[in-house]
């Protein structure tokens, strides 16, 4: 059995990934295709997230700026207006909650950090900002590292790998380096699903999740919703709660530690049964 690190260092908080956990997502972008406009003023966010946590959810994924395909870009003033108010309150109002920072600014990282944010989730991988690896190691939070091939404008354009699960493993395993010798400790690995990937490139990934665990490093899977499902089911992301559920269970299966979401329950579920999927792993050799 290989060794798995088991614990992140949140801001002091110990948060234990021996047991996969959930991400419940609280997006502030009034232009998201789901879930968009819903939670543009604060109390709404904060019952938002009083029902997430409720449901199960380990963490909050706060994020301000859309990063759908095409989607423009926002200034930082209009990013940190956004999402700074909302995870300053969330902290008043939840003391003991683990926030995550959805951006790709080292400054929103830093300030919404000071804020009581403890964990940074960059879509980038660090290639927006020259500066996000080195202000990730300073605020000593953990960086949840994804892969991105390209820029929201552009990536779904025509996205092309020789091999996919090897260039994304290739990509973070440079950016484990870099990451490591500026002191960063604790580091999440998630390979990006619909970030400048076809259809196909989502479902060998997630078939080969497995494969980046050979970094040891505990994997994030975002799949909630997404158009790998959608486009194969012909629903929108409305209506896609089953194929999200079914694909979470997949993941799991591959290794994943974390899943983002937007549907806590479910997911909470999902890692139920698949815990019992597990304890029987124990017992029965054939
Ligand atoms: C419905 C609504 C369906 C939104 C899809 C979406 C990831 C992420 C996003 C991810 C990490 C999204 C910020 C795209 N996806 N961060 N962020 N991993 N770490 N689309 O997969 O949720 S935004």
């Amino acid at each position: 059995m290989i060794y798995e690190k088991q614990t992140i260092n949140c801001g002091g908080q110990l948060l234990d990934l021996s047991t996969p956990i959930v991400m419940g997502i609280l997006n502030l972008t009034p232009d998201s295709f789901f879930d968009g406009g819903k939670y543009a003023d604060l109390d709404k966010a904060l019952l938002q997230v009083d029902k997430m946590l409720g449901e199960g959810a380990a963490i909050i994924d706060v994020g301000g700026m859309s990063s759908r395909p095409g989607a423009a870009l926002i200034s930082e003033a209009e990013e940190l207006g956004r999402v700074l108010p909302v995870v300053d309150g969330i902290i008043r109002r939840f003391p003991g909650a683990i926030v995550s920072v959805d951006t790709f600014r080292s400054e929103v990282a830093r300030l919404t950090v000071t804020a009581g944010a403890s964990i940074v989730n960059d879509i980038y991988a660090g290639r927006f900002d020259e500066k996000m690896f080195e202000a990730v190691a300073k605020l000593d939070v953990p960086y949840i590292m994804m892969h991105m091939q390209g820029s929201p404008d552009t990536m779904q354009v025509a996205p092309a790998y020789g091999n996919v699960v090897q260039e994304v493993l290739y990509f973070f395993i440079e950016k484990i380096g870099q990451l490591r010798s500026l002191g960063v400790k604790d580091i999440l690995l998630d390979p990006g699903f619909g970030f400048g990937k076809t259809v196909s490139h989502n479902y060998e990934l997630l078939n080969h999740l497995h494969v980046f665990r050979m970094t040891d490093l505990p994997i994030l899977a975002g799949i909630s919703r997404k158009s790998m499902i959608c486009k194969v089911l012909g629903v929108k992301p409305g209506n896609a709660i089953n194929g999200t559920t079914a694909l979470h269970m997949v993941a799991l299966q591959q290794g994943a530690r974390l899943l983002r979401v937007h549907d806590v329950k479910e997911a909470v579920e999902v890692i139920k049964l698949w815990k019992e999927l597990e304890a029987v792993k124990q017992t029965s050799a054939t």
